[in-house]
């Protein structure tokens, strides 16, 4: 899917700002009120989540559902060729009404979606209402459960009960769009380069009569100068002397597609890409076929405030950081990120894995995706199925072309060990492969409780993805015995699959700012510094280590929970992204470590 961009034939018009919001608590009739404007609403930035916006409890956790509104006018010039709606995301479902009317629906909080709008529309003022539905239940993703709490005396309360460890931010997280395109158009580009200056292309074109149309394509360097002109819907060409996209030279090309239409008109868009190659050889992850070891982290997408709300000084600031500490890549943990998050790792050289939503597919986490719940047997119970191959194509559509993007995570800790997870898996791991004009990588990150002789998905990815607390939640506080127990479990992988890389997902320590301690006790910024130490010393005696990802970038909200002190603590940097002690030990590691 394209994202809008202003050019010679196309023009954006910015929805974003403040709209009006209110909660629903109550039956509405959904029609009536998207037929008229709201009363008592509250003035709501968007984008941003709401949650945080208004003091009160009962607004931030509000279950169900909510509606925005806001008028735009439309100019006649608008309403020539084809006029789209297009939203960044909705977390995490969202009715679209224009003028009293329903126009469509979306499901799935972190991918964008969008409508064509033009016959809906008058010249002038039109009134936009959008419902997002912010419940997580065993038939989204991620995953949640829906249960009603009874007290004496009471009445009865519905809590929405997360299946994952991060606060369910909702509403209109991204940003929101109308742009115009001609009537015949360039619905989606596919550009793949590989480092030795080869490339392939896929132009699709739609709307009226594409059929008559003819796609001029061009290949420019950064400075505009055009390396390659050609024309087809499909085809390859070679380029001499390219610059290979790399983490230090994140060298980006352009490819510029004209589409010339039977009746005069005509479309273009111009696509950013990269030359390069990411491939799988001997327990090692190759980029343009050197190996590339990974360092980083799995990171959320939120901050204070605007919670998971696009907000681009954050963001800029999170990858400056990354350089700062020596990393080199990240995980969108645990659901896609913002396009122009994307946008920015391109241009930034920073290495993606990209995450699905598909997080708490666990019948046996309790509600802050915390273990101890009750297994049900997941793969019997969870309805994602359907949902999560949609999920799939919308996320490889959406960022195919990114050089950023290495790999694909198709879920983040599902319950790996139990019956069917295998069943489940692999339609989902051979969509994605096959989607992909790349062929990345793909993974599935898997837990603890998914070991070297119960785990049913290993074969299934092409590196494994671990997430390990040993040193945490158990053997905590003691780092040899949790060293130990790591080294065992990591052997035992390589055992079972002696080719494959192997890297760390996730491993960290909970760690309160300002907490220090002579004897680096649990909780202290000494224990965290240690912590890294200890596994770092144990990924460096196994060669076929292929990454470190460290949990977590920054410390971030969860649902309220007695194992979370005002959110998870396990950042290397704080909320407001201050360094803490171990961010000081890995620099040091990361900057030496190739
Ligand atoms: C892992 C989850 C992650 C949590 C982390 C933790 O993948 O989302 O935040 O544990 O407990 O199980 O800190």
């Amino acid at each position: 899917m394209l994202y809008p961009k202003m050019n010679a034939v196309r023009q954006v018009f910015d929805l974003n700002g403040i709209w009006n919001f209110k909660l629903i608590s109550d039956e509405l009739d959904r029609k009536e009120q998207a037929g008229r404007l709201l009363k008592k609403s509250l003035p709501m930035p968007v984008p941003s989540a709401y949650n945080d916006i208004y003091p009160n409890r009962e607004f931030a956790d509000h279950v169900g559902e909510m509606v925005y509104q806001r008028t735009f006018d439309v100019t006649e010039s608008m309403l020539e060729g084809r006029l789209v709606l297009r939203f960044g995301s909705a977390a995490h479902r969202a009715e679209v009404w224009l003028n009293g009317n329903r126009i469509g629906a979306h499901k799935g909080g972190f991918l964008p979606f969008s409508f064509e709008i033009g016959g809906k529309v008058q010249e002038g003022e039109n009134l936009l209402t959008v419902y997002v539905n912010n419940i997580v239940d065993y038939s989204t993703l991620p995953c949640g459960r829906v249960e009603t709490e009874s007290f004496p005396g009471l009445p009865d309360r519905t809590v929405d009960l997360p299946n994952f460890d991060f606060y369910n931010y909702t509403g209109l997280l991204r940003p929101v769009w109308l742009y115009t395109t001609p009537l015949t158009y360039i619905r989606d580009i596919t550009i793949n380069g590989r480092c030795d200056g080869s490339f392939e292309w896929k132009v699709e074109a739609d709307g009226k009569d594409p059929a008559g149309s003819v796609a001029d394509i061009q290949v420019l360097d950064e400075n505009g100068t055009v390396l390659f002109q050609g024309s087809g819907f499909e085809g390859a060409g070679q380029l001499e002397k390219i610059r290979p996209w790399s983490c230090e030279d994140p060298c980006l090309y352009r490819f510029r597609v004209e589409l010339r239409n039977r009746d005069g008109s005509r479309d273009e868009y111009t696509e950013e890409f990269g030359f390069r190659d990411i491939s799988i050889e001997k327990c090692r992850i190759l980029l343009n076929g050197k190996p590339v070891y990974l360092k980083g982290f799995g990171k959320h997408e939120e901050g204070p405030f605007s919670g998971r709300g696009t907000n681009l000084p954050l963001m800029t600031k999170d990858l400056g950081l990354l350089k700062w500490i020596g990393a080199n890549s990240f995980r969108t943990s645990h659901y896609p990120n913002s396009e122009e998050m994307m946008q920015l790792c391109d241009r930034m050289g920073i290495l993606v894995i990209d995450e699905a939503p598909a997080v708490g597919l666990n019948t046996g986490f309790t509600a802050t995706g915390l273990l101890g719940g009750s297994p049900e047997g997941t793969w019997a119970v969870l309805k994602t199925g359907e949902h999560h191959r949609r999920v799939m194509e919308e996320l490889v559509d959406r960022d195919k072309n990114h050089p950023c993007v290495i790999a694909w995570s198709v879920a983040n800790e599902p319950a790996s060990q139990e019956e069917g997870a295998k069943e489940y898996f692999e339609p989902l791991v051979r969509l994605t492969k096959e989607r992909d004009a790349q062929r990345r990588p793909v993974t599935i990150v898997t837990y603890e409780g998914s070991t070297p002789e119960t785990c049913k998905v290993a074969e299934l990815c092409d590196f494994l993805m671990l997430n390990r607390y040993r040193g945490w939640y158990d053997t905590e506080g003691n780092l040899p015995g949790a060293a130990a127990k790591l080294e065992a479990e990591l052997e035992g992988f390589h055992r079972r699959c002696p080719d494959k890389p192997i890297m760390l997902g996730e491993y960290g320590a909970d760690t309160v700012a300002g907490l220090h301690d002579v004897n680096a006790r649990l909780f202290t910024e000494e224990y965290q510094t240690l912590f890294m130490k200890t596994y770092a010393e144990v990924f460096d005696r196994l060669p076929y280590i292929t990454g470190e990802h460290v949990w977590v970038f920054a410390d971030f909200a969860t649902a309220e929970n007695i194992k979370r002190v005002d959110g998870n603590k396990k950042g290397i940097f704080t909320r407001d992204r201050r360094p803490k002690q171990a961010a000081y030990y890995l620099r040091d590691r990361w900057m030496k470590r190739d």
